[in-house]
């Protein structure tokens, strides 16, 4: 099934919060932010900027009559700064103009006098300042002291990842519009309606039911709304509550750039032991984590870099320990695989630091140590339904891994100037929330007496198709066509208390609930139709619109039975609550069993590096990918190919940059790279293992929003791959993005 928004996308006729007709006294939005990154408020003058003709009001924390507290995790993060800032773009005050343009030009009036203090912006200076978020984390299985002392081989190193901007479509935004008795509608583009309700509720000083928060889909959020949707929202409404008056507040992408967070960039230092056989007996890793000026999601964030530590791999004894460091940038926050990917970039590199002091195949290694059936995780996990050796053989196997090697060393043998490398990149992705309270959903369907159907979820589209997903439970649960199901927009009033859109597992929490509604409905309506054939109801089923007995289709329809329904008073409407069974964690102890299941793959790199100006193509990247038994394959190729790019980009192009006084440098699409048709991959093939799938799965059909992220990560191995046939002198660094310019330099260093 196509994706159901793809005919208006295409048109251009699909809603985002900007699209929605304004109401005629609408006012707009704009945040004065702070110049500065770490630095006392001395004074803050707006006379001037009030002066300007259309200005309404400049709103700071003085307004606020509830809380200026907008932190989700830690209450450590201001709606707008007291008197103190703690990074460049952290906002301060709120201007309410007739029009966007007028709050610009007030904006640039305002004066203010910071008397600044030392600024930190590396994870590394915050731990040796004592600069951090909370308590650090720490995971451990078996004894890595004494470990290390039985293996042949022990090596060390260090690893950083870089952050990454989410780059969604749509910036950040939202629109709030007074209701009667002070009660506050809020369209917001939010993975997470629930916080954004609580926290507008929270600063205004108002009970939850006051607010109202509608989400019609994101025009993408990549885990940059999980969070960071929220600021925004709240101020809207904020000046909702003072002037009465509706206020809309979109950020441009300048202002989103500076203002928001982005992937956390990781400094960690790691050391592994392996025995004479090269298995891997010990890892002790060490992750700095910057996490900016304030807690946003990094410490749900560390935790989950905990948890894939060790990647694909089984290691009987594991030491990790993550840092939340605080730092004077903008506090960073989700990001499709939220920590995950940046845990895992450093197992690869401590693997690779292996085998090229070894002088082997990284390959070798990694196919040694990969996790099988009834391994131990290091957070107490047993793996079961393992895939991975599965992915990985059928990987090679399929795509003639010989072959290509076998090719690429005549390529090289045969060529100066370029030189081509391969990498193989194993995925093991852990889904559910890891706070295990988060793992549950709830889905409201109406059946209208004409038969159609709306169905209400906790689930927010943005992009990734979550929509289609919940509509083809609900039209093959109840057994009629998809065009009688129409799915509403997410919205606290119909489904609340929800969890974000987040964490790869909405299709599945969100979809089980829709199931369990929809079963419901289907075991009332096939006793209404039983009622009207005379027939046993265990005989009947729903099917194509129609009542079939014993596989024979009757003269009964969807809409007869309906209407008989109304007339018999039988409820129409049914409601569920999902919760993941069997998932548990101890946060005292870190162990448990926090993951409904795994999603497993394997990624084949091949790159070509120009060793002349540095500059490399993705040749190809080949994927075996765990997606269970899909429930809609078109949808999750794509989940695949665009998280992919995104994986390649964040490994070697896309390049964060803030200046010592926490300037964001990068900070257009000019001095900021993401990959585009031609950078991504010159060809990307995905072999779908249909595999037992998951009962925890919707339809056993496996979570694949994120996982498939991390097989980006094989595009940097590959290329130092390339790097060190040109250069066998090149002492092997792990310092993502590997961008052209570390390639160059790689190539001719001595
Ligand atoms: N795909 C698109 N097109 N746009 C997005 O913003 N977000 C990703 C992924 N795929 C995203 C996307 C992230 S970070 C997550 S957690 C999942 O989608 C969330 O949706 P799911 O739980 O339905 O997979
Ligand atoms: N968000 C969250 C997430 O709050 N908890 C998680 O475990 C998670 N995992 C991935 C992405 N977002
Ligand atoms: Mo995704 S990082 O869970 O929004």
């Amino acid at each position: 099934m196509k994706n159901i928004d793809s005919y208006t996308h295409l048109r251009g006729e699909s809603l985002f919060v900007d699209d929605i007709i304004t109401r005629k006294d609408t006012l707009y939005g704009l945040v004065f932010d702070s110049p500065k990154a770490h630095g006392k408020i001395i004074s803050v003058n707006y006379s001037k900027a009030e002066a300007v003709e259309g200005v309404i009001k400049i709103f700071n924390y003085k307004d606020i009559k509830g809380q200026n507290q907008i932190g989700g995790i830690i209450p450590d993060e201001p709606l707008w700064a007291e008197h103190e800032v703690h990074f460049q773009g952290m906002p301060i005050a709120f201007i309410v103009a007739e029009s966007e343009a007028i709050a610009k030009q007030a904006r640039a009036l305002i004066e203010i006098d910071i008397k600044e203090l030392p600024v930190i912006t590396t994870a590394k200076e915050a731990k040796e300042k004592g600069s951090f978020i909370n308590e650090p984390r720490s995971f451990s299985l078996g004894n890595t002291d004494n470990a290390f002392e039985d293996c042949k081989y022990i090596f060390s190193g260090n690893s950083f990842s870089n952050g990454q901007e989410h780059l969604y479509l749509e910036t950040q935004g939202a629109y709030a519009i007074p209701m009667e008795n002070g009660n506050i509608k809020v369209t917001s583009s939010t993975q997470g309606p629930t916080s954004v309700q609580k926290m507008v509720a929270q600063v205004l000083g108002v009970a939850m039911h006051k607010i109202e928060v509608d989400v019609i889909r994101l025009g993408g959020g990549f885990g940059g709304k999980e969070d960071q949707a929220t600021p925004w929202a709240v101020m809207a409404a904020v000046a909702v509550q003072h002037l009465k008056k509706p206020v809309k507040f979109i950020l441009n992408r300048h202002d989103d750039l500076r203002m928001t967070g982005k992937r956390h960039p990781y400094d960690s230092t790691f050391k592994i032991g392996l025995d004479e056989d090269l298995n891997i007996l010990a890892y002790d890793v060490e992750f700095l984590q910057n996490s900016g000026a304030a807690a946003d999601l990094s410490p749900a964030i560390a935790e989950r870099t905990l948890f894939h530590a060790t990647n694909s791999y089984y290691i009987p004894n594991v030491s990790s320990i993550v840092h939340s460091c605080k730092t004077n940038l903008p506090p960073n926050t989700a990001f499709r695989g939220f920590g995950g990917p940046q845990g895992m970039f450093v197992i690869e590199s401590a693997i690779a630091e292996a085998a090229n002091n070894l002088g082997i195949d990284k390959r070798i290694i990694q196919e040694r140590n990969l996790i099988s059936e009834n391994d131990e995780f290091p957070y107490g996990q047993i793996a079961t339904k393992v895939e991975m050796e599965n992915t990985w053989n059928t990987a090679i196997e399929k795509f003639d891994l010989e072959k290509t090697e076998e090719e690429i060393e005549q390529f090289n043998k045969d060529n100066k100037r370029f030189k081509k490398g391969v990498s193989l990149m194993p995925i093991t992705f852990g889904i559910s929330f890891t706070n295990t309270p988060m793992n549950h959903a709830r889905a409201l369907i109406h059946i209208y007496q004409d038969g159609s159907v709306g169905v209400s979820t906790g689930a927010v589209e943005m992009g990734q198709s979550v929509n289609t997903k919940m509509l083809q439970v609900a039209h093959q649960t109840l057994g009629i066509s998809p065009d009688k199901v129409k799915l509403e927009t997410t919205n606290t009033t119909r489904v609340a208390n929800t969890s974000p859109t987040a964490a790869s597992a909405t299709a599945d929490l969100n979809g089980k609930a829709v199931q369990k509604a929809c079963k419901s409905l289907r075991k009332r309506l096939l006793g209404v139709a039983s009622n009207i054939l005379m027939i046993n109801a265990d005989d009947l089923k729903f099917a194509n619109d129609c009542i079939y007995q014993k596989g024979k289709k009757t003269d009964l329809t969807w809409e007869k039975v309906i209407q008989k329904a109304m007339l018999n008073r039988v409820a129409l409407t049914e409601n569920a609550h999902y919760a993941t069974p069997e998932i548990h964690f101890d946060k005292t102890k870190e162990k448990g069993h926090p993951f409904a299941y795994h999603v497993y793959g394997t990624a084949i790199t091949q790159v070509t590096v120009d060793c002349m100006r540095g500059t490399y193509e993705i040749d190809s990247v080949k994927i075996v990918h765990d997606f269970g038994k899909s429930m809609n394959l078109g949808i999750d190729i794509g989940q695949v190919e665009g998280a992919l790019a995104q994986g390649i980009g964040w490994m070697t192009m896309e390049e964060i940059a803030y200046d010592k006084n926490g300037r964001l440098l990068s900070n257009t699409l000019s001095s900021y790279k993401v990959p585009d048709v031609f950078s991504a991959a010159k060809k990307v093939e995905v072999i779908p293992l249909e595999t037992k799938g998951n009962k925890m799965a919707i339809k056993k059909s496996k979570a694949v929003g994120e996982p498939p992220l991390m097989y980006g990560i094989g595009a940097y191995f590959a290329i130092q791959q390339a790097v060190k046939a040109f250069n066998p002198k090149h002492k092997i660094k792990f310092h993502s993005p590997f961008t052209p310019e570390k390639v160059l330099m790689s190539l001719y260093e001595e």
